[in-house]
């Protein structure tokens, strides 16, 4: 079974998706996400000018040796584009190999280690009243874990939150150039610790509470924060600091026991080393969009197995259903499985992609079907051209730029 042909597809379905769709000599298609938000053209770019000309003709079972010669054949190793490139190709030609053997993805990997996937939700409010409506709605719909994030008072905007009163998702890019934050740290610490403690005063301690710092703080800043969330048992506290100095988390952990998750920017096992085996993580959040696609994400979770480390993949609307399809499979086999995001899509992505996943008493079921379970409809995609949009920036009140 030989690769006939391989095309990107880029639709804005809500927002803007880049999906791979590698077709066999047997008419047996696959998809991966490409996606890499506001920079989405550069994959398709990379796609299409160095990956897809060179799949054509090539096995499309040979996961494992494609995978190699795009990593190590390339010469230029890493960095986000060519590993959500190349996550894009790994996670296609699962997907056929699945739809070849007539198995979903996760008994290729060695069969399901649970029943379901436990996820958590994204609660949130531009005041802590409206969070705590918002998270009773997630507890309702039977969610057993809940991410919260509420608008810091001092600051003119705040990252991460939905839109006031439509009940829709937010989008994280939201504009044509980049909309200014203004962020300013001790109005952040100073809040954060009544928000969470609003939220276990009134729900309890019966559902898993996590918090996304979204990689704003200094190392002993977020020892201060992490210690002063001790008493409100998180699940984890997510992205506490730039992630490129690994050593930075030792002051981190030296201080709090609040667990710590990091990762979503990662693109290979070498940025987590460090972390992983030097135990400073407690979740590891690398995807299978982002990080090479299944065949390498599952090396990492091996790796971070090893040492006490469990997962908790990034699950933003960023990432395509094909990409959550994907997660899904991968966290069904694990055995060192914590949680897994879903942020959900904003519509029409339903109209754009078909998914089989179902939520279910606070896990989602990926179900039987060959392959992801998942399938495009390209002339649906086609109704929504590209539509350019940027993640917005930090800046301190000073103007200084800050970190993400
Ligand atoms: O593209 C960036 C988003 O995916 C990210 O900001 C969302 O932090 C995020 C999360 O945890 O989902
Ligand atoms: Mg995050």
């Amino acid at each position: 079974m030989r690769i006939s042909s391989a095309e990107v597809i880029v639709t804005c379905p809500g927002r803007n998706y880049v999906t791979l769709k590698i077709t066999t000599s047997d008419g047996i298609t696959g998809l991966g996400d490409a996606t890499l938000n506001g920079r989405e053209l550069a994959v398709a770019a990379y796609l299409n000018e160095h990956v897809c000309p060179l799949l054509v003709g090539r096995e499309a079972g040979a996961i494992n040796d494609t995978w190699q010669y795009l990593y190590r054949g390339g010469y230029w190793r890493r960095g986000p584009v060519t590993m959500t490139a190349i996550a894009a190709v790994d996670c296609a030609l699962w997907d056929i190999l699945g739809k070849s053997a007539g198995m979903p993805v996760h008994r290729l990997l060695g069969g399901a280690a649970r029943d379901g996937v436990l996820i958590y939700g994204h609660a949130s409010g531009q005041t802590v009243d409206e969070l705590l409506d918002d998270v009773a709605s997630y507890l309702d719909r039977g969610y057993r874990a809940v991410r919260v994030q509420a608008a810091i008072p001092g600051l003119d905007s705040t990252y991460g939150l939905h839109h006031s009163g439509t009940g829709a998702t937010y989008e994280p890019a939201d504009a044509r150039l980049p909309t200014e934050n203004v962020w300013h740290t001790p109005a952040y610490l100073d809040f954060v610790p009544d928000m969470v403690k609003a939220v276990r005063d009134r729900f309890g301690y019966g559902f898993h509470l996590l918090h996304d710092v979204h990689h704003r703080l200094s190392p002993l800043e977020a020892a201060q924060l992490g210690k002063a969330l001790e008493p409100y048992r998180m699940f984890w506290i997510e992205d506490p600091t730039p992630a490129e100095d690994q050593e930075a988390f030792r002051t981190i952990r030296q201080h709090t026991t609040t667990p710590i998750a990091v990762g979503e920017v990662f693109n290979s096992i070498w940025d987590c080393q460090h972390l992983i085996t030097n135990r400073l993580i407690d979740y590891i959040r690398a995807s299978v969009s982002h990080a090479g696609g299944i065949t390498h994400l599952r090396k990492i979770f091996e790796l971070a197995e090893l040492y006490g480390v469990r997962t908790g993949s990034h699950g933003a609307g960023d990432l395509s259903p094909v990409s959550f399809a994907a997660a899904l499979q991968l966290d069904m086999t694990v055995p060192n499985f914590g949680i897994q995001e879903y942020m959900g899509h904003l519509e029409p992505a339903s109209e754009v992609f078909r998914t089989r996943y179902e939520f279910r008493d606070g896990y989602m079921h990926p179900g039987d079907a060959p392959g992801l379970g998942v399938e495009i409809d390209e002339q649906a995609a086609a109704k929504y051209p590209y539509d350019p949009k940027y993640l917005p920036v930090n800046r301190l009140r000073d103007g200084t730029m800050h970190d993400w």
